[in-house]
């Protein structure tokens, strides 16, 4: 898609006149990028530096919407590395010289020069990673630029008590969108909020990010983006700081269908030291083929009204029922057989059940220690186990509490904020609340390819917000959200999601697509609109 690109007629004298384009960030998208780079339009040198220059003035100043942590000191030099390359007919692929913003649980190659934190300074003691994620190696084996880290809430939400997109070591991510940002409705969702927050903000073209549940999905739809919550498996969590081995996943956020399905493409694949990645070789693929021609037609989908159309259970405005209700028809007029409704038979038991919170309480000390001491030099800051981190957070209160404590009112040096860290400490996985909350969630989670099979539906349709990650999540299956709206009171978006069954990215992306195909573009901030970070180019 060209929207982003306009002419502009520089005049610079009476006799001559020079024709100069405009790339504007807020709309610019990866396939844009890989255009103007292949033909010469621009550099990565200057793409690197214009994304650089939004982040500089509107992280921490201007609209101070904090979604990057800190950016990549080698970032330029890789940027003209790559520019030489490319310059001598060598091309690392398809997305070579693309730069990426990815969340601060990503652990990228020491030469890099980025810390790996999850937003916490603890973490931060042990130094910068000792080497790089498998999904690290693979971006930048592609020709991907990181840029920088995305803010994140803090353990990418397995603190406690702390608000969405809230890190001691970020301060307040801010939705782009919300004039007046966190305090006046902004909530960017989490726990991925600076991923989705710098995209939608221009700070980058695309982003990862990572799900354990909701935490792509929910920050995506609130930056009206394009995102993909990968099936568990499909992309490797090796050296990304974890909640859950059970349900962990990265995936990409993005400003279209074939963006995201670009970077799955990269970051997909077969990583021997991440069991759960035993299976992807089957799947894998260049994902972007499924958003050719994309169309709704001999598609079966239902739609599980029960708990998620619900807005009171939900916690949302009704006015995105309203507009999910307005989609379903659409859905049907464009080709689709809709099933309305299909009833999930135990889709209720995740509106009590603890389970989840047991497994996650349970994994995240257990793959805390073995991140720290396989990604981290433990030797350097003592940070070595989930207790390591309890303590330093206490000790070090004030930078580890204070800005959250102060706006709630209460005394920073008091433990206040990471309630579930000290849960976790007191789990075991050998304990039979373990055993049998993986179980019982294994239930609830078969509960979704049951339904699937019992209506023969290729896909269900529902809201992003709400309970909706839920059962993708205990069941370790995929979630591509796209744009649906905007909210009346604060122009906040929201999204709509499509779940299928375990590795069906190809059908998830194919409703992405169609979608995009017939829907109008999706809105900047207007707040960044008068004045869009852009990078000029002749
Ligand atoms: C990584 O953290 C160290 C310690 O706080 C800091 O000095 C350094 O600037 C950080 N790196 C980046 C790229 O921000
Ligand atoms: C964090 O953000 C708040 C505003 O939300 C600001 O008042 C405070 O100074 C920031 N703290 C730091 C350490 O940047
Ligand atoms: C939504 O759920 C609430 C609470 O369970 C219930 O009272 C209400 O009838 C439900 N609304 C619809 C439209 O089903
Ligand atoms: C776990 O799930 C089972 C089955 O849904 C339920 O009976 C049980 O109460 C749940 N346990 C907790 C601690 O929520
Ligand atoms: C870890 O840090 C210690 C102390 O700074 C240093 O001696 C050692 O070489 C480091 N180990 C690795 C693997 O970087
Ligand atoms: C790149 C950047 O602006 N990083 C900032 C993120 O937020 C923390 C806390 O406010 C700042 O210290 C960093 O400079």
């Amino acid at each position: 898609m060209l929207a982003s690109l306009w002419k502009v007629c520089l005049l610079l004298s009476l006799t001559t006149a020079t024709f100069a384009s405009k790339l504007d960030l807020l709309t610019a998208t990866v396939k844009d990028l890989q255009g103007l780079l292949a033909d010469g339009s621009v550099t990565s040198v200057e793409l690197v530096k214009a994304y650089f220059d939004a982040i500089e003035k509107n992280n921490r100043k201007g609209f101070e919407l904090r979604a990057v942590i800190e950016t990549a000191p080698t970032a330029l030099k890789l940027a003209e590395e790559l520019d030489k390359e490319r310059k001598e007919g060598k091309s690392r692929g398809p997305y070579h010289g693309i730069p990426i913003l990815i969340k601060d649980n990503i652990a990228t190659a020491p030469e890099l020069g980025m810390n790996n934190t999850a937003g916490n300074f603890a973490v931060l003691a042990n130094g910068l990673p000792i080497k790089s994620s498998f999904i690290g190696t693979k971006m930048t084996k592609a020709g991907l630029i990181i840029i920088g880290k995305a803010n994140l809430s803090e353990f990418a939400n397995f603190k406690g008590d702390i608000t969405n997109g809230w890190s001691a070591r970020g301060n307040q991510t801010q939705s782009a969108y919300v004039k007046g940002g966190f305090l006046a409705g902004g909530d960017p969702c989490g726990s991925s909020a600076g991923s989705g927050v710098g995209v939608s903000a221009g700070f980058a073209p695309v982003a990862l990010g990572s799900e354990t549940d909701g935490s792509i999905i929910c920050p995506s739809n609130r930056a009206a983006l394009y995102g993909i919550k990968p099936t568990v498996g499909l992309t490797s969590r090796s050296g990304v700081i974890p909640i859950s081995a059970t349900q962990d996943t990265v995936g990409p956020m993005a400003k279209s269908t074939w963006d995201a399905a670009a970077i799955l493409s990269v970051i997909a694949g077969v990583d021997p030291e991440d069991p759960a990645t035993s299976e992807t070789g089957k799947y894998a693929t260049d994902y972007t083929k499924y958003t050719h021609d994309a169309s709704f037609k001999g598609l079966r989908i239902g739609v599980p009204r029960a708990i998620f159309y619900n807005a009171t259970i939900g916690g949302f405005p009704e006015e995105i029922v309203t507009a999910a209700n307005a989609a379903v028809k659409k859905l049907a007029e464009l080709g689709a057989t809709i099933v309305d409704p299909v009833t999930i038979p135990r889709a209720v038991d995740i509106l009590t059940s603890n389970n989840e919170t047991i497994v996650l309480e349970t994994e995240i000390k257990v793959g805390l220690a073995e991140y720290l001491s396989k990604y981290t030099n433990t030797t350097v800051g003592g940070i070595a186990t989930l207790g390591d981190i309890i303590t330093y957070d206490d000790r070090y209160a004030l930078s580890e509490f204070r800005v959250y404590a102060e706006r709630n009112n209460e005394n920073p040096t008091e433990e206040c904020c990471q309630q579930l860290l000290v849960a976790s400490y007191a789990t075991s996985p050998d304990s039979e609340a373990y055993k049998s909350a993986l179980k019982a969630d294994t239930l609830i989670g078969a509960s979704l390819p049951e339904t699937l099979d019992k209506y023969n539906l290729d896909v269900m349709v529902l809201p992003s917000e709400g309970y909706t990650t839920t059962l993708p999540a205990v069941y370790r299956s995929p979630i591509g959200t796209v744009p649906l709206g905007y909210l009346k009171s604060t122009g906040q978006p929201y999204g709509l999601s499509f779940i299928g069954r375990r590795y069906s990215e190809d059908v998830l992306i194919r409703c992405m697509a169609a979608w995009e195909a017939n829907s109008p573009p999706r809105k900047v901030p207007p707040q960044l609109a008068s004045n869009p970070p852009a990078l000029v180019y002749n």
